[in-house]
This record gives C-alpha cells, structure tokens and sequence, in this order.
C-alpha cells in the first residue's frame, strides 16, 4: 500500500510539515516543554520585585562582614582585592550585638531567599531558550548580563550553604571565591534592574495583588500573551492557582527563617533550628553553650594550660609574664556579650576577666592602634587575630577567665579567651598565649 496516498486521516507527511515544528533537539521545544499557565511577566514581577528589595540587603551586610574582618590587617581574604577594595573604616564596637546583626542578616536572609530565587528562575526559564540567542547588540549585553546574574546567585548560593555546613569541597578559598562571586552577581544585577525595571513596574500595574489573591484555581488562567514570550503560547489547564503558588514560596521561605533565625537570636527559638548544628544541646551549667572547635580538635592538651601557663603581654620592650591566678588578681570587669560567627550563629552569654585596656597599660601601652592576639592551640586556621585600637580600648572588651560566673571550660578556651563587644568570632581566639599592642 501506498501509503502517501492513503485516503485515512492520520499526521500529514514529514515533509508536509513546516520546518520548524519538525522533531529537533535544539532549540527545544517551549512551547511543549513549558505550558504552566502561572507563567507570565506579572508573576516573574512579583518575585522580581521581592528580590529587588531584599538581595541588596544580603549584599550590603555581606560586605560589611568583609570589612569586620579587618582587610587593614590583612585579615579578610582575598588580602589584594584590586579596584574590588572596599573604602575600610574602623570597625566599631556598638552596639555589641552589630556584626550579630549584620552578620545573621547576610546568612538568614540569604538562606530565606532561596525559594524566591528557584521561583523566579523557573518563571523565566522559557527565556534561556529563545533562539535566535542574540538578536542585536543590546540584546547580546542583555544575555551577558544574565550570565553574570544567574551564574552569580547560585555561586553565592552554593558557596554560602556550602561554607555554614562545613563542606569545603571546592579546592579554592571559601571567602575569595564568595567575595569575587558577590561582584560578579552585584554587576550583573544592576545591569539587569536597569534593563528591567520599568517592565517589571509595568507589569505589576497589569494586575491587582489583592485580586490575585482572591482567585481559586478555577478561576484561574493565563495572563495576556507578551512580547517576551513568557506566557505559554499552548498553556496547559492550571493545577495550582497563582496565589497557591505564591503561597507555597512564601511558606518555604517562612520555613526557612523559622529553622534558622534561632542560631542567631537564640533562647527558645534556637531549639526549632534544626537545619543547622547549632541546634544541638550541650547540658547543663554555666559552659553549656555551643563549640565549634573542640580543644581536642584544636590539638590543646591539659598540659598546655595547666599550671604552667603563662600569658606574655609586650609592648616593644615592654614584657609581662603572668599567671592565671595574678590574671585573676587584677580588676575584674564583667559583660553581656555575643560570640557572633561569620556562619551565622550567635551566643550571648556573661563573660567575666580583665579588660585589654588594663593589659596595656601594665607594659605602658597608652593608647596601642592594633593587638596581636596569638593562641597555644596547634591546629587550626583561627589561631592568631589582630584588633583594632577601638577594640582594644573598648571598657567591655576583656581577656575573659570566667563565663557565667565559672571558669571557662577547656573547650571555651580556658585558661584566657578574648571577647570584645561587635566583633567577628573569629577575632574571640581561645587559648590565648600572647598579647602583642602596637603603633601601627
Ligand atoms: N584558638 C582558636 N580560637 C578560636 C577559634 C579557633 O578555631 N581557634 N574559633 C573561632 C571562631 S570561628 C568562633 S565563631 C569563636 C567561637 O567558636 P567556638 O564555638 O569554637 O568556641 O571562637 C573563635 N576562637
Ligand atoms: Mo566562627
């Protein structure tokens, strides 16, 4: 039988059929492979517009945390960032709980956003695919400025949740490629709020939230074919409506900040953040808080801190060896203060010891512009820091012996730890060894 002339109806022959609808593999397929009727510039405006007013945010205090950790001192890595240096300013000391603020802001807001992102992109998705890829020159900065964009967010993403869990996969520096990444994503965001802002406020006009918000699913159906082609051109029935749709990325975001925001604010609320470690119990007692790093991970034995310790405090010539109990002897000072980690989590807790400022006076040290603080811990990456003059002479900040009326336990850096109100807790090194106060 001949079958280009048979008389059945059944799909017109191959070569009947328009080119471009024949099976190919690229481009694929859109208008198959992406029929949710939600689709459209309205929807992908309302979650533009969510991030356009809470990535800055991430961004702001993320460069502040960079900038905490000292850049002057060579401190915050990369040491040589180029034209990418920030205007450094001294990092102050109040309110004691900043870098807690800014620091559980850049890490709760940046988790909490994640659904929103993963929303927004599966809303444009058809839009990777469009062909011909470049159409003009303003087009081809378009695309290039969504590289920068798309590419940027989940590197920062992934390095970011990579970093707070402790999984150091990638064979590169954690905060270099975090703080590159962060550039590359910021040029590329103000390129592309630039291009679409007055799109994304057109379309938000298009359509009332309030409305929106009172139509079931059944009642619900695409919006209007646009000029980007974000709208199915063959939609398939909804199986969701728009604000069931909103609704299940602003509960995953609300789930997020409910599993996380407690390792910062801590109490109560710290015993729903089960996303991360610091959810964990430690007993009882005045001790009884988070520790990353153990004693016996830091390679500190009972040897080192036993009565032979001593801290040696100098100041050029000026050297003072001291034991714990003339440490003990001298003018106690006691304070509330947070260790505030650059992961995010945050402990307050009543430290008791001997203000820094008491320190340098005893080797004539007036007012020192930096400290070196070393520890006896051999292993480790966290083992030396340098403070700031401020830092140094803050009435709060101390060489704590005690925490919550007891001495510091091994693995809180008994014998000595410093704590200093707004700081980094990295810069809280424990198991001090030396106290060097400098010029310069
Ligand atoms: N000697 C030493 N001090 C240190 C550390 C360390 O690894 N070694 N960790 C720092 C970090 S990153 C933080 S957040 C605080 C609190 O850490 P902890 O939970 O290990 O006490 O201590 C800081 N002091
Ligand atoms: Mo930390």
């Amino acid at each position: 039988m001949d079958w280009q002339r048979s008389p059945q109806p059944g799909p017109a022959p191959r070569s009947a059929r328009p080119r471009s609808t024949a099976h190919r593999f690229w481009p694929p397929r859109t208008d198959k492979l992406w029929r949710s009727p939600l689709r459209g510039p309205w929807l992908t405006s309302v979650l533009g517009l969510a991030l356009l007013v809470s990535l800055p945010l991430v961004v702001v205090t993320g460069l502040l945390d960079y900038i905490a950790y000292g850049p002057q001192f060579h401190q915050a890595r990369p040491a040589d960032v180029g034209w990418l240096r920030l205007p450094v300013f001294g990092w102050p000391t109040r309110p004691a709980w900043l870098f807690q603020l800014t620091q559980g802001l850049h890490v709760v807001l940046g988790l909490v956003l994640v659904p929103v992102v993963v929303a927004k992109l599966w809303s444009v998705i058809p839009r990777l695919f469009v062909w011909p890829p470049v159409r003009s020159l303003p087009h081809l900065l378009e695309r290039l400025s969504l590289v920068l964009l798309v590419g940027g967010v989940l590197f920062e993403i992934v390095t970011g949740i990579l970093n707070i869990s402790y999984d150091y996969v990638f064979g590169f520096s954690f905060y270099s490629a975090h703080y590159y990444g962060a550039w590359v994503f910021i040029a590329g965001f103000v390129v592309h709020v630039a291009l679409k802002l007055p799109l994304m406020l057109r379309s938000l006009r298009s359509r009332s939230l309030r409305e929106e918000l009172r139509t079931p699913l059944a009642r619900t159906v695409p919006e209007p074919a646009d000029a980007d082609d974000l709208v199915a051109s063959r939609p398939a029935t909804a199986t969701m409506s728009r604000r069931g749709f909103l609704g299940v990325v602003a509960g995953s975001s609300a789930l997020v900040a409910v599993t996380t925001v407690g390792q910062v604010v801590g109490g109560p609320a710290r015993m729903l953040a089960f996303l991360l470690p610091r959810g964990r119990s430690y007993g009882d007692g005045p001790n009884a808080f988070q520790v990353n790093k153990t004693a016996a991970a830091a390679g500190v034995r009972a040897a080192d801190v036993g009565a032979s310790w001593r801290l040696t405090v100098r100041y050029g010539d000026h050297v003072v060896r001291l034991d714990r109990p003339s440490l003990a002897a001298m003018a106690q000072h006691t304070a509330r203060l947070p260790i505030a980690c650059v992961e995010g989590w945050s402990t307050t807790q009543s430290w008791g010891g001997v203000r820094l400022r008491d320190l340098a006076v005893l080797v004539e040290a007036v007012s020192p512009r930096s400290a070196v603080v070393s520890s006896l811990a051999r292993h480790g990456s966290f083992n030396r820091a340098t403070l700031e003059g401020g830092q140094v002479l803050d009435p709060d900040a101390m060489l704590a012996l005690r925490v919550n009326g007891a001495d510091l336990s091994l693995d809180h850096g008994y014998p000595a730890r410093v704590v200093v109100p707004a700081i980094p807790g990295v810069h809280a090194t424990k198991w001090v060894h030396s106290i060097e106060f400098h010029d310069d």
